[in-house]
């Protein structure tokens, strides 16, 4: 069975998050800028939402410019701590849908990420578009954002679909038209091609995906080496085994799992938080490691998702800590909220490696 791979991309991201904290934005150009030491005239923009993007003004073009072209913009400074928050938020509900317990799951920026659904969609891309779909229902619902997805049988494709419909669409791209969506492409548009590689690529007259596709691989092997040779004829014809795999996963160890029914009964509760915690625990112990961070995230049945995470005050390898932590932080948001618990996930991250390091009977 082939993947089914979703890429989620927040629609304006900055921008979006200031319009929803200021209503008052609604309807006017805002432009998010990042301020230079030189003051309010240095400084590039960030981002800007559609009616900014409507008078011409873009990411990374000069403030002072942005400012000409739109006096009556509204002139925003970016809160990147802020956003960062609101990323948090959002990728916890994404990796929520991740197949494996969330683990088939890779932030790619602030506001991006992969998750596959292979599995959960059963291979079937309607229920892939429907899990879509729920997701930006989650997002729109808990974070008040719009998001734009898309869905293929790689990661190339799935990311290079999100951007079709923009904004708050969704994009399928089945593996059957993967060649005709790709074919005409500039080469330039293909994830992964940056300006020097465009650049030797129009010298060798290739400026299309399809002439790219149809080159010879040694001769391209011969200019830009095996890996990269290799991987631009495969990229052009479609064709990416990458795996969906979280490139900080090795800083953290988690797992996450389904109530059995939705409930906010404390045993039943506690009793897979206890599951989940042998199991973190053993990963722990196979890669001899120690942590200082413990997470607890819990969706709600209304999509809902809270993350609450401890820090301890050194790096610790010790399963009574972990339960301990653990069991605090899920009783506080237990007591937080009335509305009953879909899912909850315990995760350890800030790892150390355990060299000579003292457990817990040691210390004392
Ligand atoms: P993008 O996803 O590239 O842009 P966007 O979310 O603002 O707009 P779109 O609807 O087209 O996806 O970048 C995500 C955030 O990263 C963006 O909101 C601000 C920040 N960013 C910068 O700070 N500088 C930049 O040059 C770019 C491109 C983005
Ligand atoms: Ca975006």
């Amino acid at each position: 069975m082939s993947r089914i791979i979703l890429h989620v991309d927040m629609d304006y991201f900055y921008a979006a998050i200031e319009e929803r904290e200021d209503p008052s934005l609604r309807g006017k150009a805002v432009v998010v800028c990042m301020y230079s030491n030189r003051g309010e005239e240095g400084g590039a923009v960030s981002t800007c939402n559609y009616a900014a993007r409507d008078a011409g003004i873009h990411s990374a073009m000069p403030c002072r410019l942005a400012k000409a072209v739109k006096p009556d913009a509204v002139f925003l400074p970016v809160r990147k701590p802020f956003y960062s928050e609101v990323s948090d938020s959002i990728m916890e509900i994404l990796r929520s849908y991740a197949d494996n317990d969330g683990e088939l799951f890779e932030k790619l920026g602030i506001d991006e990420a992969f998750l596959e659904v292979t599995a959960t969609s059963g291979g079937d891309l309607d229920k892939a578009q429907q899990i879509a779909q729920s997701i930006k229902e989650g997002v729109k619902e808990l974070e008040g954002l719009t998001c734009s997805v898309g869905i293929g049988p790689n990661k190339i494709i799935a990311k290079m679909a999100s951007s079709r419909q923009k904004p708050d669409g969704i994009t399928v791209i089945r593996e059957d038209e993967v060649d005709g969506f790709l074919r005409k492409m500039p080469v330039a548009k293909l994830w992964g091609i940056g300006k020097v590689t465009e650049e030797k690529l129009a010298g060798m007259g290739i400026d299309i995906v399809e002439d790219l596709a149809g080159h010879d691989v040694q001769e391209l092997i011969s200019i830009f080496g095996k890996t990269r040779g290799t991987w631009l004829k495969m990229a052009a014809s479609g064709i990416d085994d990458d795996p969906v795999k979280e490139k900080t996963s090795s800083d953290q160890i988690g797992r996450m799992a389904s109530l059995t029914h939705d409930t906010r009964k404390s045993d039943l509760v506690l009793s897979l938080l206890d599951e989940l915690l042998d199991d973190v625990f053993s990963k722990v112990t196979a890669r001899s490691v120690s942590f200082r961070s413990v997470t607890i995230t819990v969706i709600y049945s209304n999509f809902k998702t809270v993350t609450k995470s401890h820090t301890l005050n050194h790096p610790m390898a010790e399963k009574s800590v972990l339960r301990e932590v653990s069991y605090q932080i899920m009783g506080e948001l237990l007591d937080s909220s009335t509305v009953n618990i879909r899912r909850i996930g315990v995760r350890v991250g800030n790892l150390h490696e355990n060299k000579g390091q003292k457990t817990l009977a040691e210390f004392f």
